[in-house]
């Protein structure tokens, strides 16, 4: 739990599922019923941490990353992210609305990249003093819908390839065994199937959102 007066809800899942669409969605209904919100994302979240992110994303470095370059650089941006903008919000009171955080580091760098979860949890320890979302939402897909989407969102918007699109499938087949691993473990997160249409998802995450709302008097 936060242990703030505000509340901290994530949304996770492979590529091009939906996080970004649903969770604008999710700001604009909690602002409707009269809550204070911010949206934010990682890796970023701050100008700091968005340059951190320009590192990580960036397809062609003359070098290759190594895996633990990774894993650092995502909790670099993490740890200016919390400090500097998620922790001040909710203590003030603010929702948090977060895409991505570290479910998927766990899912990408543990699963995907096979580095010890030991030393992620070290470094989550060591960023996040205490610090865990409310709830968590996974926007869970098959590959095929997810990349489908992402792809034709790109080339409709002329977006470059980042580092990670560029892996292999059985990489984001290993990301989404992660991700559905730690929905089974961990109380806090909603499965939410991301292959419906949108109507159908958003209705899905109303379900959720709304005796949230209700009881929750912040
Ligand atoms: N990363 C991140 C790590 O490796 N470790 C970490 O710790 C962290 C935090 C960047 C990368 O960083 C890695 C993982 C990532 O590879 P990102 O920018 O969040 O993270 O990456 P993406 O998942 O690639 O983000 P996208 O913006 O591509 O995907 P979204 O947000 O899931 O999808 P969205 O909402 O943009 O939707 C994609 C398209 O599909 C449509 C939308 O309109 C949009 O066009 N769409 C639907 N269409 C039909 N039906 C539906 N249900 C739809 N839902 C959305």
């Amino acid at each position: 739990m936060s242990r703030q007066p505000g509340f901290f809800i994530t949304f996770e899942g492979g590529e091009g599922v939906g996080k970004s669409t649903n969770i604008t969605f999710a700001a604009d209904w909690l602002r409707a019923q009269g809550k204070d919100v911010i949206v934010t994302r990682e890796p970023g979240g701050t100008p700091i941490a968005e340059t951190i992110r320009n590192a990580l994303l960036k397809a062609h470095h003359d070098e290759l990353m190594m895996p633990r370059t990774e894993l650092l650089l995502v909790f670099a941006a993490r740890a200016q992210h919390i400090e500097s903008v998620i922790m001040p919000a909710l203590a003030r009171g603010t929702w948090v609305l977060c895409d991505r955080f570290t479910d998927s580091t766990i899912a990408y760098q543990g699963f995907g990249r096979g580095l010890p979860m030991d030393e992620i949890d070290t470094l989550k320890t060591l960023v996040q003093q205490g610090l865990e979302p409310d709830l968590t939402f996974l926007l869970d897909a098959p590959l095929s819908v997810g990349m489908g989407r992402a792809a034709q969102r790109g080339s409709d918007a002329g977006e470059e390839t980042d580092r990670f699109e560029t892996e292999q499938l059985a990489f984001f087949e290993r990301v989404r065994s992660g991700f559905q691993a730690l929905a089974a473990e961990h109380s806090r997160f909603r499965v939410l199937d991301a292959a419906q249409p949108l109507a159908r998802v958003q209705a899905d995450l109303l379900k959720e959102l709304v005796p949230l709302a209700g009881g929750i008097n912040r």
